[in-house]
């Protein structure tokens, strides 16, 4: 039987959650990224290895990468571009050269991934990670004040969203603005409000389908590269999975991968299925989506959002959210079987539980929480698996 390869996120020789401890969580893939390299330089063989090296001491393997960060210049096609694409196609060699294969990035303008708050208490203690559309609407009118920002949202929203800002303590606005625009870790960068609204400046003439040009220019420029080394490229969808400050979003939903594949049909474009950013809309169909681009997923993000008609949403226990789980297993244990290959399959996001809400983490990525998904699907994947011998 072909399972899962148990994957983890680990950000480092910083990260508060060890190797130590994650070896005993059942751990035999590592993902990880060199943090510590500026956007769009290359990452050196030297620099690769020692990382390397650093899992390999505790007994396991640095499988994956996430992400190489895709420099904004890449994505607004603009500036030292080119250069930079040179660059990312020489890290993708040096990588291969030192065995790795699987390359995880994103495409999204200026923010990886947004929420309102980092530490919303669940009825159980536990605390997870939640975007309030409320809060988040208040921030966009009320304190980045984006020109034409009003026109975006409708009437009561927008009622809603001044009642949430007048009821709101000047240090929890500080708060908000801090989660929304700080940058979380992995996502590279950091801003001041007047930065951001800079960063946002410069996607004012790109609409979604430059944007989406511009992922198939770049596409087009790496793909070939990484099918001489045997590497694949995989993409994380956007979170949330809708345009958000007027900028422009282009991997939400099935049809726009499908779009991609068509564009660029080189095997080495390829999707990292994350369940908690597709899942917070209604109409992805996960599993239909794991079945339907298996061939090109060789990276699985296993997470579960809950949202309301609001547009709020909160990252559930894995088992308590909208995804279906039990069904996403099941459709990523078939794919498997029919490739004849292991998945890469990690956590995402976990809640802050026991005994890392005393201890600093980097959001989403606590120790406990993690543990609790991993042993979940565990359990989930190895009752399929009996159920298929
Ligand atoms: C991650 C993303 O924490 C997360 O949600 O899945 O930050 C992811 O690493 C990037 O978007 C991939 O480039
Ligand atoms: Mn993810």
């Amino acid at each position: 039987m072909y399972l899962m390869r148990q994957s983890w996120r680990w950000y480092g020789p910083s990260d508060p959650v060890s190797l130590d401890n994650i070896r005993q969580a059942g751990v035999t893939d590592i993902v990880s990224a060199l943090h510590h390299i500026p956007n769009g330089e290359v990452w050196t063989v030297e620099e690769i290895r020692r990382r390397q090296a650093q899992v390999a001491e505790k007994g396991m393997v640095w499988s994956v990468v996430e992400s190489i960060p895709v420099h904004e210049h890449i994505k607004t096609r603009e500036g030292k571009y080119l250069e930079y694409i040179e660059n990312y196609k020489q890290s993708i060699r040096n990588l291969a050269e030192c065995g790795i294969h699987c390359i995880t990035y994103n495409f999204m303008p200026v923010l990886d991934w947004t929420r309102t708050d980092l530490s919303f208490e669940m009825p159980d203690g536990s605390r997870a990670l939640r975007f309030e559309k409320a809060a988040f609407v208040a921030f966009d009118l009320f304190i980045l004040k984006r020109a034409g920002a009003e026109k975006e949202y409708g009437e009561e929203e927008i009622v809603k969203a001044r009642a949430r800002f007048e009821a709101t303590s000047e240090e929890e606005k500080a708060l908000i603005t801090k989660n929304m625009i700080a940058g979380l870790p992995g996502s590279e960068e950091s801003f001041t409000v007047e930065q951001f609204r800079q960063a946002l400046d410069r996607y004012k003439e790109i609409d979604a389908e430059t944007l989406r040009s511009n992922l198939i220019f770049f596409l087009s420029e790496v793909c070939p590269v990484c099918e001489e080394v045997g590497s694949r490229m995989v993409i994380h969808p956007d979170d949330p999975p809708y345009p958000i400050l007027g900028l422009p979003r282009i991997l939400s939903t099935a049809d726009d991968f499908r779009k991609l594949i068509a564009a660029v049909p080189s095997p080495a474009n390829g999707l990292n299925l994350c369940t908690g950013s597709f899942g917070v809309r209604a109409d992805n169909d996960l599993p239909a989506m794991m079945r339907e681009f298996g061939e090109r997923i060789d990276f699985v993000h296993l997470r579960a959002t809950k949202r309301d008609e609001e547009g709020n949403f909160f990252e559930a226990n894995l088992l308590e959210g909208d995804v279906d789980v039990y069904e996403m297993m099941k459709a990523v244990l078939e794919v498997e079987q029919r490739r004849r290959f292991s998945i890469f399959l990690r956590p995402d996001h976990g809640h802050q539980m026991c005994d890392d809400l005393n201890r600093r983490s980097n959001p989403g990525y606590s120790c406990y929480g993690r543990l609790r998904s991993l042993a979940e699907l565990r359990g989930i994947e190895h009752a399929i698996a009996r159920t298929m011998e």
